[in-house]
């Protein structure tokens, strides 16, 4: 492999909506640049991105993966991304790596949800984008319907560089625009075109198209649009740099037009990609911190600066271990380096320095800055971690994930399962930002936590192919909690006197109601020593023991004051414990008369969909005891808030699936606790009496 420096590569990141067919596309790139000996298929489990087991059974991306191939003078590097919702945050941690977005538009769905989603990301980081209507050898695709409804929604900076040469099983190759030359492609998907002259029926339609993509290039640029005035048009030799200009100002939004699977538009777009999207060196300054919190301190990204590296994906690998994805941000890395990694301290050692192709890596000598490569086997280095040469420390910014959205309890299937838990599910969350891992600490099940259902599935698929860990996967317990409604006074008494030492210890207490959220208060009203001091943070132990194991379901009590106002003692038979089990019946016949009752968690959540979809989403939402607070309309979808408890949330991810065909996503996070409606809760309280909760506690 060559060394590229800075001004000849080009990272683009590959976004859109799922199914849009960008690792398909990736493929027929890579096989177009003749990178790979053979054009590869998604559905045939073929595809060079989508290498891992569970995305070639499921056809879908879950993991950014990297690719490159050599064009050229130019070394394009390709981070192909997942597009459906629930695996978004792969490619919101990626696109960091990127300098340019290719927008990929379904040819025959058009714009989809995720289309904008993915066009407000490359927005959020400035990212120049251009956009790509894909599948256009599909029945009933079409280039002007798609380019029209992207234009309406980005605006009028996009603008076609090529026009499609026929339709649907017929597409067999474009116009381009720049050139103002047709490009056909061969029947067998070799990818490369030749060049001929624009077909007499497409002229007209060229021309226009051409002097509407000079005219957005002039634009913005006084010396061009001098020249366009002038002669009526710009030279080539001054519109490609114009275009590319305009495209790193995103003034330009470029459309291409392509068949991944037929391989048609792939030579075209490869010469845009090296000719118009940006390099690294484009992109002046890197900023990032001078240590965690530190001051804002800048770096160019040039080979002449201290080496920093900056690592945005991590890939646990059952055979070569944790695999890291970087992007040098400035200077060179070569091959053995030790480096720093400033976001942790400690030293690391990067053996083996690569450049990935799918599941492959390459072994290099060195990468300039701006390059994308992998290191194995770093030890103590984790996705946005920033490693660099000593003298000069920085810190690149770490992506601000979401919490994760739904919780599954999971059972190991055997000893030995359990044993090995816990190392895989560790190596999976270095891989995996958004999956959460706990135990409860009331039923001591193990949980995880992503950002659905799909997701979490995908995981325990992962563990038991990776790490041959089998679990099963459980309907979480929702956390309720219990309080008490009013207000109660009632003694207890522990009283044992059977021969020999006794035990003796009475307290009186009064229970009362606090605000939500408030927890627990403990008020000592003692007066004249009724109750001895060392023994009053006994009788406390005991309530909030009692407390913490629930009265009504075994859940937590919270949200109440206790006042200890009275008591009796014994000089011989009086002990902590006698105290700590006089203060637990206390509470115990407290909350007989406090009107105890159920709490559960309510969400908020927000909703987006089809516009057409929003009247089943609420009545949807009010048949789940949702309380709508608001809906938007934008470009099509529509919003809507709610809050909703998160006990009728449980199997949204896939409801919301069927009732959109996939096209709805949620996102939802704590709002407060509520109180559980009775005939809700006498269900709660009857499960939890049947499974024996609190029987086997205490009565010591
Ligand atoms: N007819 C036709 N089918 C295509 C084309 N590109 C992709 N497909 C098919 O569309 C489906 C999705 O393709 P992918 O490349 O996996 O799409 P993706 O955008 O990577 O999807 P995600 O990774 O899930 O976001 C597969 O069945 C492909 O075979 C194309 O140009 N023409
Ligand atoms: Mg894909």
């Amino acid at each position: 492999m060559k060394i590229y420096d800075g001004t000849n590569l080009r990272n683009v990141a590959l976004v859109g909506h799922g199914h849009t067919g960008k690792t398909q596309l990736v493929s027929a790139l890579l096989f177009t640049a003749g990178m790979v000996n053979r054009l590869g298929k998604v559905d045939e489990g073929t595809s060079v991105t989508d290498y891992d087991e569970e995305e070639i059974q499921r056809k879908v991306s879950i993991s950014v993966a990297l690719a490159h191939a050599e064009w050229g003078k130019s070394k394009i590097n390709f981070i192909d991304t997942p597009g459906y919702n629930i695996f978004f945050h792969e490619t919101e941690g990626a696109v960091v790596a990127a300098d340019a977005a290719l927008l990929l538009i379904h040819g025959v769905a058009g714009m989809e949800v995720q289309t904008e989603k993915a066009w407000k990301l490359a927005d959020k980081h400035g990212l120049p984008c251009a956009l790509v209507i894909n599948q256009l050898d599909r029945d009933r695709a079409s280039f002007e319907r798609s380019l029209e409804a992207a234009k309406s929604a980005f605006g009028r900076g996009v603008v076609p560089v090529v026009l499609p040469l026929g339709e649907e099983r017929n597409f067999k190759g474009v116009v381009d625009l720049v050139r103002m030359k047709a490009c056909l492609y061969d029947a067998h998907g070799s990818g490369k075109a030749k060049e001929a002259e624009i077909p007499a029926e497409l002229r007209a339609a060229a021309d226009e198209a051409h002097e509407a993509l000079v005219e957005m290039v002039a634009e913005g640029n006084d010396k061009l649009l001098e020249e366009f005035f002038e002669k009526g048009t710009i030279p080539l030799d001054d519109l490609v740099p114009g275009l590319r200009q305009a495209v790193l100002d995103r003034r330009v939004f470029p459309v291409l037009a392509t068949s991944g699977l037929s391989n048609i538009g792939s030579e075209n777009l490869l010469n845009f990609i090296a000719d118009a999207l940006p390099s690294p060196a484009d992109r002046s300054e890197a900023e990032g911190f001078a240590s965690e919190g530190g001051e804002p301190v800048k770096r160019r990204i040039a080979d002449d600066q201290a080496l920093s590296v900056f690592v945005f994906k991590t890939v646990a690998d059952p055979f070569a271990g944790r695999v890291s994805y970087f992007r040098v941000m400035s200077g060179v890395v070569k091959n053995e380096a030790n480096l720093v990694n400033f976001t942790r301290g400690g030293g690391e050692r990067l053996s083996h320095i690569a450049v990935v192709q799918g599941k492959t890596q390459v072994p290099v000598a060195e990468l300039r800055a701006g390059d994308l490569g992998a290191v194995a086997k770093l030890k103590d280095t984790l996705t946005g971690d920033t490693l660099g040469d000593k003298g000069a420390p920085i810190i690149y910014p770490k992506l601000q994930l979401a919490e994760p959205a739904i919780s599954f309890a999971i059972e190991p299937r055997s000893r030995g399962d359990e044993d090995k838990l816990s190392s895989a599910i560790h190596r999976m969350l270095e891989e995996d930002s958004l999956l959460r891992f706990s135990r409860d600490g009331q039923t001591k099940e193990f949980l995880i936590a992503g950002s659905g259902q799909q997701h979490v599935e995908v995981a325990v698929a992962k563990l038991k192919k990776r790490f041959n860990v089998e679990v099963t996967l459980k309907a979480p317990k929702v956390p309720y909690r219990e309080t008490i409604r009013a207000k109660a006074d009632a003694q207890g008494k522990h009283k044992k006197q059977t021969g020999g030492h006794g035990q003796y210890g009475e307290c009186k207490i009064k229970l009362e109601p606090l605000a939500r959220g408030a927890g627990f208060e403990f008020v000592n009203d003692i007066f004249g020593g009724a109750i001895p001091k060392n023994f009053i943070p006994a009788v406390e132990k005991g309530i909030v023991e009692a407390a913490a194991r629930g009265y009504l379901a075994g859940y937590p009590v919270v949200d109440f004051r206790v006042i200890l106002y009275d008591g009796s003692y014994h000089d011989v038979d009086s002990s902590e414990i006698a105290f700590k089990l006089a203060g637990s019946k206390g509470f115990k016949a407290c909350m007989e008369q406090a009107k105890p009752c159920l709490l559960e968690p309510i969400m908020n959540v927000e909703i987006t969909v089809p516009e057409t979809n929003s009247g089943d989403i609420m009545g949807n939402l009010n048949g789940r005891r949702g309380r709508i607070q608001g809906m938007d309309n934008k470009s099509g979808s529509a919003i809507v808030k709610a809050q909703v408890p998160l006990s009728e949330m449980l199997t949204y991810a896939s409801d919301l699936t069927s009732m959109t065909q996939g096209r709805g996503t949620y996102s939802m996070e704590f709002s407060h606790y509520d109180i559980v409606p009775q005939h809700i809760a006498d269900k709660i309280v009857g499960a939890s009496k049947a499974a024996g909760v609190g029987k086997e506690e205490e009565e010591e």
